[in-house]
């Protein structure tokens, strides 16, 4: 025999999955429970930590081919300005945005350089900090991914393969475009034409003439100008001398452009691992890492 006294109903519980959370990166609805945004796979934190802000994080994109060295310069970049609290104090949000610092700081101590970035969006890594320039009153709220290149690559191709490159990138406020310094001192043209389809890229996201990446600032920063010293001594010279295609689309395209040379490693060589030849850096001697993203930081 069941007793007669009142019983709780759990059905209530079902009215929290009625209301929708906006993804901060594509805008579309998901439960207030989602880890990942069911529709581009960026972390949901994003949206939950910019709800909770009086100031709507700005993104920045570091964008650029397969293996040009997006990880270990935003590894090394995040890892640098932690530790120089002085030029430009930075407040990680989140545990999850200091994993690639952590992965990239303790991969280049144990002279390796990180795995290539999974293509799934979901296994990218996130950053999310305040930023606190020192001639500014208020700080800055970013938002960087590490994304894949191979991911970036089949977007400019294919667009709409991968939304969420797609929503982010409509959605920066600047990029670091990154081009390897060591491949065109070879004197192939790979780096130039691919820098040349995502400016283009950029360029026809937003035919707004206000918002659109015509006056949004872009950083064009050669990598591995460790290997590459004349890259170093003047970035422009470089530019119109190696990269010409790209040198050309900004001047004509982008109002807020200028070129940097950056290197992490002080050293490279190889080493034998099996079957397979693995590059390895000989020691960490970062040089014009800061430079590019203060530029950025200045004129968003
Ligand atoms: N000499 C030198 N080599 C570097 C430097 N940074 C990266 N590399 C080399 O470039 C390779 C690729 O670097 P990543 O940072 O993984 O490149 P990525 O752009 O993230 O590539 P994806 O994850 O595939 O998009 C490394 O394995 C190193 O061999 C650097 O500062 N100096
Ligand atoms: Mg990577
Ligand atoms: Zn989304």
């Amino acid at each position: 025999m069941i007793k007669d006294t009142p019983q709780l109903l759990d059905s209530y519980r079902l009215i929290e999955y009625t209301k929708h959370v906006p993804c901060y990166i594509c805008g579309e609805g998901n439960t207030f429970d989602a880890e990942l945004c069911r529709h581009c796979q960026a972390p949901m934190a994003l949206s939950h930590q910019s709800h909770s802000q009086k100031v709507a994080p700005q993104m920045i994109g570091c964008i650029g081919v397969s293996g040009v060295g997006k990880t270990v310069y935003l590894g090394m970049l995040l890892d640098i300005l932690s530790r120089q609290p002085d030029r430009m104090p930075i407040l990680a949000r989140g545990a999850f945005s200091i994993a690639i610092q952590h992965a990239t700081s303790s991969m280049l101590s144990r002279c390796e350089f990180p795995e290539k970035t999974p293509s799934e969006p979901d296994r990218w890594n996130w950053i999310h900090c305040q930023l606190r320039p020192t001639h500014r009153r208020r700080p800055v709220e970013l938002i960087m991914p590490d994304v894949a290149g191979e991911s970036l690559v089949e977007e400019v191709d294919h667009p709409y393969t991968y939304p969420v490159v797609r929503s982010f990138l409509s959605k920066c406020s600047g990029a670091l475009v990154l081009v390897d310094s060591t491949k065109l001192h070879g004197g192939a043209h790979d780096q130039d034409y691919f820098g040349m389809k995502l400016l283009s890229y950029l360029n026809e996201l937003d035919a707004d003439a206000k918002k659109s990446w015509a006056v949004r600032p872009v950083s064009i920063v050669f990598t591995k100008a460790d290997e590459c010293e004349d890259c170093f001594d003047n970035p422009d010279a470089f530019a119109k001398a190696h990269t010409p295609g790209i040198w050309q689309l900004c001047q004509e395209r982008f109002k807020k452009c200028s070129f940097h040379a950056c290197g992490v490693a002080g050293g490279c060589a190889y080493q034998q691992e099996y079957n397979s030849r693995v590059r390895v850096p000989l020691r960490v001697e970062p040089r014009g890492v800061i430079e590019p993203f203060e530029w950025l930081v200045d004129r968003l």
